[in-house]
């Protein structure tokens, strides 16, 4: 299942970079992104609450959802494809892991160079100054405000329109250009700036791994496909290039 050719690539890697999505997570518990939702967020897609116009048309649903979540990824725990990551960041001499992903699964599993892309659901900050905030009042109902300016409090997260950290993607990109493999994990390849990352492996000529039991826009462009689930197919790699 594992080509022979990838376990000698990797073996050899001197540079590896891997950008992973919701995908990852899923087996932890916690739902994808573009999964139906359930229970009472049945009726919301995903993508519609995470904006700044749905925040400021009804500021109540949308943290009330994120306290929800929160919630949920303070229980769940890493599951075999972090904790492979983590494994292949110490066998490989130079490597990155670029996330998607706002849990701290990826930090749990023992994952050292983390870049997010697009926020941490534990932290809080204020809707206008960005005012991070460490203590808050937790009840479910309107969000609290900022001590500072007044404003809503929202989760530390990034939403469709708004600017990703300064620098994160720049950097990925570069360090994607010069990598020996990168990774695409668990990700639905759909949103931008953060697909653009293998694409820009891919324009340099480094090969492209994807792991994901679906395809996604960039399957038919990766050097190689591996379909399936990141959880079951990671630990086999490691196993093949390190065990
Ligand atoms: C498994 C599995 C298993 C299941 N194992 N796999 C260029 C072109 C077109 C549009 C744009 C563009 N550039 C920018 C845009 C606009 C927009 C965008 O991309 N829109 C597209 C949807 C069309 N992008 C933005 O707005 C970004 N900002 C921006 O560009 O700012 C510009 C700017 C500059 C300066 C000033 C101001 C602005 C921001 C994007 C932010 C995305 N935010 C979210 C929410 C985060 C908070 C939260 O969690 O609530 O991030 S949206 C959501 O999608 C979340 C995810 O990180 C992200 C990606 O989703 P992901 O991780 O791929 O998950 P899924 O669910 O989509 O896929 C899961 C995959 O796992 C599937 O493929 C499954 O098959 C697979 N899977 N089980 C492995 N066991």
């Amino acid at each position: 299942m594992i080509p022979q050719s990838l376990i000698n690539l990797l073996r050899d890697a001197k540079r590896v970079a891997v950008l992973t999505g919701a995908g990852v997570s899923a087996e932890s518990g916690v739902p994808t992104f573009r999964d139906a939702q359930t229970g009472l967020w049945a009726k919301y897609e995903p993508t519609e609450l995470a904006t700044p116009e749905a925040f400021k048309a009804d500021p109540e649903l949308v943290w009330n959802w994120y306290a929800w979540r929160r919630e949920l990824a303070g229980k769940v725990q890493p599951n075999p494809g972090h904790v492979a990551l983590a494994q292949m960041e110490q066998h490989v001499p130079d490597f990155a892991l670029f996330t998607q992903n706002v849990d701290d699964l990826h930090d749990q599993a023992g994952s050292q160079n983390i870049t997010r892309f697009h926020g941490n659901i534990f932290g809080v900050k204020c809707f206008d100054q960005h005012h991070m905030i460490d203590n808050w009042d937790q009840l479910p109902g309107t969000p609290p405000t900022c001590p500072q300016c007044g404003s809503w409090l929202r989760s530390d997260v990034v939403w469709f329109g708004e600017a990703l950290p300064d620098g994160a993607i720049e950097t990925a990109a570069d360090y994607v250009r010069s990598a020996d493999l990168v990774f695409s994990i668990g990700t639905s390849s759909l949103v931008y700036p953060a697909a653009a990352v293998p694409i820009e492996a891919l324009n340099a000529s480094v090969p492209v791994v994807e792991i994901n039991p679906n395809e996604t826009p960039i399957t038919e462009h990766v050097s190689l496909a591996l379909r399936g689930k990141s959880g079951e197919i990671l630990p086999l790699i490691i196993e093949k290039v390190w065990g």
